[in-house]
């Protein structure tokens, strides 16, 4: 099979420099055709520059790296420096990057691309709040119909929420962008808190990517040991999940994860309940379902292909 060729649509984040590296390093089931950064876990400055760190850190400085949206489409931006520190990308040392952004605009190589292509042969991965993919399909509807498939980390269901009780914080951040991109018609794959949740980076695990001996390893090792801190205090778990890679890990072994094709809804209006991802898993309404929503995952075979790829770099 030739591989699926994608756009990461990102906010590093150590998870999401997790998710780069291990697309980076599975050249036979993923092409990267670029990395589009988005304002979230951080602001957009940050996410841009990170993108690029973790490109030459992967020894991929050739990847093109652009700039999008620098704030939610009607909010002000939140952002998650309690989680990821000031730069959203602390633990290693890791240097500025050399590699240069690219000077179009995220949203227009989003665009661009998926109009020049073949239908059904381009795939987005969202790993950060939807601004950049739903201004994209504003501007060009006909995208939705020409994507093979949208997978996000985002939402949840019986985990409900992380940022509020009823909310993940890719969606809440900006849920009038996931509302357009729940709505476009396009071909959904969510990959919500109930899969990452289970997905910890345990002591063991993270021993593993030390382990490997090299800068990438000790990289990975440093970067979940940081957002370990903030998670351990938070959930009392064993680890802290790890949440962006599963949607790379499931474009590489869909057989890990499973789900049900459901409906579902993002809410814009209540202030209670904003952002919540609104799945009807029992399908106790008529409403036409719309996406994947995974449930679950085999923790240790995502973690064994995440070792196995990260020490190809
Ligand atoms: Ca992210």
């Amino acid at each position: 099979m030739a591989p699926r060729r994608i756009i990461i649509d990102t906010d590093p984040g150590q998870d999401d420099a997790v998710a780069i590296l291990l697309a980076l390093a599975s050249p036979e089931e993923i092409e990267v055709l670029g990395i589009t950064a988005v304002a979230g876990n951080v602001p957009l400055p940050l996410t841009a520059r990170n993108a690029r760190i973790v490109c030459e850190l992967a020894g991929r400085p050739d990847i093109r790296v652009f700039a999008g949206c620098d704030r939610p489409l009607v909010r002000p931006l939140v952002t998650a420096e309690h989680v990821h520190g000031r730069t959203g990308l602390d633990g290693p040392d890791l240097p500025e990057p050399c590699m240069a952004l690219e000077e179009a605009h995220g949203v227009d190589f989003i665009v661009e691309t998926l109009r020049r292509e073949p239908p059904g042969t381009v795939t987005l991965c969202p790993l950060g709040p939807l601004t950049n993919i739903a201004t994209a399909i504003r501007r060009a509807p006909e995208i939705a119909d020409r994507v093979q498939e949208i997978v996000l980390m985002g939402g949840a269901y019986f985990e409900v929420g992380n940022i509020t009780p009823t909310a993940e914080f890719n969606i809440y951040v900006d849920p009038e962008a996931a509302d357009i991109v729940f709505r476009s018609g396009a071909p959904l794959a969510v990959v919500p808190l109930d899969v990452t949740h289970r997905a910890l980076v345990t002591p063991t695990r993270n021993a593993a990517f030390r382990a490997l001996g090299t800068p990438v390893g000790l990289a990975v090792a440093q970067m979940t040991d940081f957002f370990e801190r903030f998670d351990k205090e938070k959930y009392g778990a064993e680890g802290a999940p790890l949440h962006d890679p599963c949607v790379i890990a499931r474009l590489i072994r869909p057989a890990l994860f499973s789900g049900r094709h459901v409906n579902v809804e993002i809410e814009t209006g209540s202030a209670l309940t904003l952002g919540m991802t609104v799945a009807d898993w029992w399908g106790v309404t008529d409403r036409a379902p719309n996406a994947t929503f995974l449930g679950d995952v085999d923790a240790e075979g995502v973690f064994a292909l995440l070792t196995e790829r990260l020490a190809r770099l």
